[in-house]
C-alpha cells in the first residue's frame, strides 16, 4: 500500500464516542510495550505519528489514525501493565473488550501483536481466546524480531506458531523487516 497521508483524527475513552462513519478500521492490539505505536509509525511510515516510548502503559486511549483519508488505523492501550493500579488496569481492559465487543467493528481488521523473542504469554493467550470467542478474524504479528538472532528466527517463528495456532508474521518495527508481509496481509 502507498500511503499517501496520515493524521490522527481521535482518542477514545470511553464507550459513548465511537466513530460510527463506516470507515474501514484495522486495529493493532497487543501487550503493553509491545510495540503496537511504534508498528503503526513504521508501516504508516511516520516517525512520531503516533507516540511511542520506553516507558510501558504510555497509550491510554483508543487513537484512531486516518489513512489516505478512506479508512482508520486504530492504536489500543496495552494490556498487562503490572505498575498501574488494580483499577486503572480494569479501566484499560475495559476499553480493549468494549472496542472488541463493538457490533461497528465487526467487519474491522485486528492485528494482534506478540514479541517475537519473548513468544506469546498467558496474556497473549487469552486475548486469542477472547478474539476467537467473538469470531474475529484476526492476524498475528511477532515484532521486535531484529532482536532474535539470523539463523533462531524460523525456529522461534515456528514455536510461536504451534502456540497461537495461526499463520504469525515476523516484524521489526525498527528495521522494518516484514513490512510487505504484514500490508499483504492486512489487506488479502
Ligand atoms: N528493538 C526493538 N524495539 C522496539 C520495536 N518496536 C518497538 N520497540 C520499542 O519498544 C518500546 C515500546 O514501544 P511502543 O510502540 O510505545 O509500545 P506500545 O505497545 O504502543 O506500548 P503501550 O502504548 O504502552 O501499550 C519502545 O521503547 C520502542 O522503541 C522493534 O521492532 N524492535
Ligand atoms: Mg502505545
Amino acid at each position: 500500500m502507498n500511503v499517501k497521508s496520515a493524521e490522527f483524527v481521535k482518542g477514545i475513552v470511553g464507550p459513548d464516542q465511537m466513530l460510527e462513519d463506516g470507515k474501514h478500521k484495522i486495529a493493532f492490539i497487543g501487550r503493553s510495550n509491545v510495540g503496537k505505536s511504534s508498528v503503526i509509525n513504521s508501516l504508516l511510515g511516520k516517525k512520531g505519528l503516533v507516540k511511542s516510548s520506553s516507558t510501558p502503559g504510555k497509550t491510554k486511549e483508543i487513537n484512531l489514525f486516518l489513512v489516505n483519508e478512506i479508512m482508520y488505523f486504530v492504536d489500543l492501550p496495552g494490556y498487562g501493565y503490572a505498575k498501574i493500579s488494580m483499577q486503572a488496569r480494569e479501566k484499560l481492559r475495559n476499553l480493549i473488550l468494549w472496542y472488541l465487543t463493538s457490533p461497528e467493528i465487526e467487519h474491522s481488521r485486528i492485528v494482534l501483536i506478540i514479541d517475537a523473542k519473548v513468544g506469546p504469554t498467558k496474556l497473549d493467550e487469552e486475548m486469542v481466546e477472547i478474539l476467537k470467542n467473538h469470531g474475529h478474524d484476526f492476524m498475528v504479528i511477532a515484532n521486535k524480531a531484529d532482536k532474535l538472532k539470523r539463523n533462531s528466527r524460523i525456529v522461534q517463528l515456528k514455536t510461536i506458531q504451534k502456540k497461537i495456532g495461526a499463520e504469525v508474521i515476523l516484524y521489526s518495527s525498527k528495521t522494518r523487516d516484514g513490512k510487505k508481509e504484514v500490508f499483504a496481509k492486512i489487506f488479502e
